[in-house]
Parts: structure tokens; C-alpha cells; sequence
């Protein structure tokens, strides 16, 4: 996905080319399910590439977010929350979550100041002292919670894990995030920029469309509806009017499901395309007629192919 319409540098001829020191490295997001990463990543993106949502386990895979600090290129890895996994779709999102934060030259640990040491970060904390890995810790949402408790919990963190350093902030209304960008710009390797200046994500159109729509299931379904559907693009045609039609599959496990998906006359089904339709048309720049079928799967969460549409590996 493209940064904005301003091309890649491009350098006269005629110039003459200073050395200067580029930096860039990849900075992995880890946390408890809805500690913020998601919120994090495209604040300091300054774009929308990754859903949220209130619910936790909303991030299915990771996702690059790729951002330029004045000579650093930091790319952000949003990865799943980590949690204790029980389905395959589980232990893949945690996997995938993990090899994010191995393949990463700095590692940030999101706590949700608000919640607390949950099960969850215990978990984290522990894996990570057994890694003997060095994190930069960041409390998030600490616009919820009040300065002495804050103090302590960053207390109660470090006596359990080699942080270095800490950070306060508040993901959604911005605090401390300027700080932690230029600390983080700072400190990655020197070395030339791996992707081009103007490359915001890893992810595909595509998939970001599919992600756009699976938001809204998130946010107007409840239950277990979230946890038992994915969504994927199936079809996307550019049209001469400069429009673009998306077709897209909600999978449910379910008839009982599809019928609450579709909700009663296909109102539900119509208030999720009508919110989804207007995101991308907003993302994509351009006018969207967007299709949404509803199929039932009653095993999609053992499907390969769904693993694969997700890019998820089916084998963890
Ligand atoms: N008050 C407050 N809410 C926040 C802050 N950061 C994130 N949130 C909210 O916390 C919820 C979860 O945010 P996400 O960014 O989806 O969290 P996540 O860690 O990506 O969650 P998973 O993808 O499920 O692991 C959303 O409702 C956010 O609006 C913050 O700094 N303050
Ligand atoms: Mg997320």
C-alpha cells in the first residue's frame, strides 16, 4: 500500500549525493490481546492499516506499518494479542504473534495500564525471561488510570522482566507517543532502508478490504459471532468509471449464525456493508460497490485455505 500520492525520491542528475547515515530496523508489537497494538501501530503510522476493536483477539496475523522518522525507516510489526491458545486458529495467531517479535531487531511490550498484570502478560513476561530477551516496555491507556498507580505497576513490571526503558502513554489520545517514536528512531542499526519511501504496509488491498469488513463484524456482532467468522475478498474489478467492485465471503460455522449475521430482513448484513462500503471508499479514494455473501463453513477454523487467506500457517 502506497504512503500517498507523492512518488519515490527521485534524485536530479545533475545532484551531488551526501553519504548520509540511514537507519532501519523492525520494532515487533507484542502484548495481551486489546492492550492497543493495533491503536499503537497506526498512530505511529499515521494511517488506518490495522482494525480495532473493543474485543480481544482481534488481530489475526501480522501486519507491517511502515513509518519514517527523520533518517530511520522503523517498521512496525503488529502481531495477535498473545494468549493461552485452544483452537488452531488460536495457536496460529500466537504463533504468528511470537515469530514476529523473533524476527525483530527491538521488541515493545504493551501492557494495558488500566487492566493491570493480567494471566496473559504473566505468560508474556514469563516467555520472555526465558528468552533472556531485553524489551522497551510502554504502558498503554494511561489515559484511564491515575499517576501513583501507574508508578507502581511500572514498578511491579520491571521486577519481572529486563526493560529498558519505559514508556507511558496513551495510544488512543497520542501521549508519550513522539517519545517513544524517537527513541525507537534512534536506537535501530544503521543500514539503508529496506523498503521504498513511499511503501506503508506489507498487506494487500485486498486483504485490507477483507479486514475493513471483519472490523464491523467485530463491532456490530456479539457473542461468539466475532470468534466464528473470518471474511475474505474474493473478487475485485476496477471499473472504467474509475469505481471499484468488491466482492467479498463472510464464512460462519453455522445456519443459526448466518441468520444473525444477516439479521432480520438483511438488516445487519446492509448496516455491515454500508459501514465497511464507506471506510474503503475513504481508504481507496474512489467510488466502492461492495457485495457481501454470507456462506456457511461449518469447519472453516480447520480449513487450510482459510489459514492461507489469512496468511496464517495452518502447521503450528
Ligand atoms: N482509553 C484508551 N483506550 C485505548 C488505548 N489504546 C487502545 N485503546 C482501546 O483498546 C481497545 C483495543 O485496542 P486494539 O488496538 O484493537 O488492541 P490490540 O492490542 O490490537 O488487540 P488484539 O488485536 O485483539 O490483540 C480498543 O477499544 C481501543 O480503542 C488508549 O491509550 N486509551
Ligand atoms: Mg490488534
Amino acid at each position: 500500500m502506497p504512503r500517498s500520492s507523492t512518488g519515490p525520491n527521485s534524485t536530479p542528475p545533475d545532484a551531488v549525493a551526501e553519504p548520509v547515515p540511514t537507519r532501519c530496523g523492525y520494532v515487533a508489537l507484542i502484548g495481551a490481546p486489546n492492550s492497543g497494538k493495533s491503536t499503537l501501530l497506526n498512530r505511529l503510522v499515521g494511517h488506518k492499516l490495522a482494525i480495532v476493536t473493543p474485543k480481544a483477539q482481534t488481530t489475526r496475523n501480522r501486519l507491517l506499518g511502515i513509518a519514517i522518522e527523520g533518517a530511520t525507516q522503523i517498521i512496525y510489526v503488529d502481531t495477535p494479542g498473545i494468549f493461552a491458545p485452544r483452537r488452531r486458529l488460536d495457536r496460529a495467531m500466537v504463533a504468528a504473534a511470537w515469530s514476529g517479535a523473533a524476527d525483530a531487531d527491538k521488541t515493545l511490550l504493551l501492557v494495558d495500564a488500566a487492566r493491570g498484570i493480567d494471566e496473559d502478560t504473566r505468560r508474556i513476561l514469563r516467555a520472555l525471561r526465558e528468552h533472556g530477551r531485553r524489551s522497551i516496555l510502554a504502558l498503554n491507556k494511561i489515559d484511564l488510570v491515575r499517576r501513583d498507580r501507574l508508578l507502581g505497576l511500572a514498578d511491579a513490571l520491571s521486577r519481572q522482566g529486563r526493560f529498558d526503558p519505559i514508556f507511558m502513554i496513551s495510544a488512543l489520545q497520542g501521549d508519550g507517543v513522539e517519545d517513544l517514536k524517537r527513541h525507537l528512531a534512534a536506537s535501530l542499526p544503521t543500514g539503508p532502508w529496506l523498503f521504498p519511501e513511499d511503501q506503508l504496509s506489507d498487506v494487500s488491498e485486498r486483504l485490507i478490504a477483507a479486514e475493513v469488513t471483519r472490523e464491523q463484524v467485530f463491532l456490530q456482532l456479539h457473542d461468539e459471532i466475532p470468534y466464528a467468522s473470518t471474511v475474505e475478498t474474493e473478487q475485485w474489478e476496477d471499473r472504467p468509471d474509475g469505481s471499484v467492485r468488491i466482492g467479498q465471503v463472510i464464512y460462519v460455522q453455522r445456519p443459526g449464525q448466518r441468520a444473525i449475521v444477516l439479521g432480520e430482513g438483511g438488516k445487519r448484513i446492509k448496516s455491515i456493508g454500508a459501514r465497511a462500503r464507506a471506510e474503503l471508499e475513504h481508504m481507496l479514494d474512489q467510488r466502492v460497490h461492495l457485495f457481501l455473501f454470507v456462506k456457511v463453513r461449518e469447519n472453516w477454523v480447520e480449513d487450510r485455505e482459510r489459514f492461507e487467506a489469512l496468511g496464517l500457517d495452518y502447521d503450528t
